[in-house]
């Protein structure tokens, strides 16, 4: 009730991050361009393969100044079984996913109180989001309505031949071509959201789609994973072709993440050959990195950015770079550019990193020398009840639907759900 919202609500305020003056509304009224890189590890960055760059492009973003991106190197997924969905809301609405099964599905009709909808009620943002895949699929139809979602292109907005299709669904380099006329065509300022989903468990790829040689580990998803990572790469290089083409890309803001692991420790005998080490448990969480990159236009890019975050903050970093103070909203993120960001990054497990320690299945490492640390310190010990306690929070908001009873601030409005329909492109 919302005696918990108030317990919540403390919580989140006495975290809060301030801004960062030099970025604080720096990005108020563009356009925001938001891309997924799909089961994308921040391991196939710079990654080599025969000697070939894998992902040419996306290397050319974190190391070409001139292109003005930030690249933050030590930023991880927060997901858990909800996968793709539980990126989504995660960086959507600064709550964490759900221990056990995906909140999209089972929370899909809670009240949220989304980055979308409050760009909408404050600057008159459109939102979208491009999937070439069933509009039902993780309960998108539903839950996007709970989020404010204004336009949804799911797979009846695609042309689906046989040609254009592989794995789950449409492949990346038709699904961006497609979606720049609905681009083009949406109502400024808009948050568009292009969800690519080629480089997707077990990445399967056409013969004449594949650039790079496949891995050779004798484990065919880890061999074929950089065959379709370098098909995104070129998908994507095309994407930013067309922006740019259409006027869009400048004045832009462009963030592109991973939404979550792409190799799981099942294939742990293939990735020791891939990375040269032993896939130890700290190991295994070291590779839960993700890429996140954003370009702000009229900010200087800072090429590589080391401070360690997660999916979680990108909400609260985005509001601030809107002009927006994120105090005023339940979220479990701090924004990734303040000088109050704290750098411990929880895990939907309850493990942790931070840039001197990890915990690791109940287990302390020193990152550094990546051994065991056998007498943890009182303050190691209480970070790791913090995370839990952030997580129980976190999961305390979704099971009692408890944004309910927050009212944020005086201009806003509870997102009502029957504004919203996803129809096909004749209705
Ligand atoms: C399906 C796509 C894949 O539409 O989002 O979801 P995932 O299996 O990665 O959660
Ligand atoms: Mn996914």
């Amino acid at each position: 009730d919302s005696d918990d919202i108030t317990e919540v609500e403390n919580y989140t305020k006495y975290n809060y991050a301030e801004p960062n003056e030099k970025y604080f509304g720096k990005g108020k009224g563009k356009n925001i361009i938001k891309i997924h890189l799909e089961s994308f590890q921040s391991f196939l960055i710079d990654y080599e393969l025969h000697g070939e760059e894998v992902t040419p492009f996306l290397n050319s973003l974190v190391h070409d100044e001139s292109k003005n991106f930030t690249y933050f190197d030590n930023f991880f997924h927060q997901t858990e079984q909800g996968k793709t969905a539980d990126s989504e809301l995660t960086m959507d609405t600064s709550l964490y996913g759900l221990p056990q099964g995906a909140a999209f599905v089972t929370k899909g009709t809670n009240t949220y109180q989304s980055l979308p909808a409050i760009l909408d009620q404050e600057f008159g943002y459109t939102s979208s989001i491009f999937h070439g895949d069933g509009k039902s699929f993780w309960n998108r139809d539903e839950v996007y309505k709970h989020l404010g979602i204004d336009e949804f292109y799911h797979e009846d907005f695609y042309n689906m031949s046989e040609e254009n299709v592989i794995n789950y669904g449409l492949k990346d380099k038709p699904f961006f071509k497609e979606s720049m006329p609905y681009l083009e065509n949406m109502e400024q300022p808009f948050y568009a959201h292009m969800m690519t989903l080629t480089h997707h468990h077990p990445y399967l790829i056409d013969e004449e789609d594949a650039s790079i040689e496949p891995a050779e580990t004798g484990d065919g998803s880890v061999d074929r994973y950089f065959q379709t990572a370098r098909y995104l790469d070129e998908a994507l290089k095309q994407f930013f072709d067309d922006l740019k083409e259409k006027g869009l890309y400048e004045d832009s803001i462009i963030m592109i993440y991973g939404d979550h692991y792409g190799i799981s420790d099942n294939h742990n005998r293939a990735m020791k050959e891939i990375t040269g080490e032993e896939i130890t448990p700290l190991k295994n969480a070291e590779l839960q990195r993700t890429p996140f990159f954003i370009k702000v236009p009229g900010v200087d890019g800072q090429g590589v950015n080391h401070t360690y975050g997660g999916q979680i903050d990108v909400m609260p970093t985005m509001l601030h770079l809107m002009g927006i103070e994120a105090k005023d909203y339940i979220q479990f993120g701090t924004d990734l550019f303040s000088k109050e960001h704290e750098e411990v990054v929880p895990f939907r497990s309850g493990d942790f990193m931070t840039p001197e320690y990890s915990s690791v299945n109940d287990v302390f490492y020193d990152n550094e020398t990546k051994e065991v640390i056998e007498n943890p310190t009182e303050e190691m010990k209480k970070q790791k009840e913090e995370v839990l306690k952030e997580l129980a929070l976190s999961d305390e908001v979704l099971y009692g639907d408890l944004l309910r009873f927050y009212t944020p601030n005086d201009s806003w409005t509870p997102i009502d759900p029957s504004e919203y329909f996803y129809g096909t492109p004749e209705e």
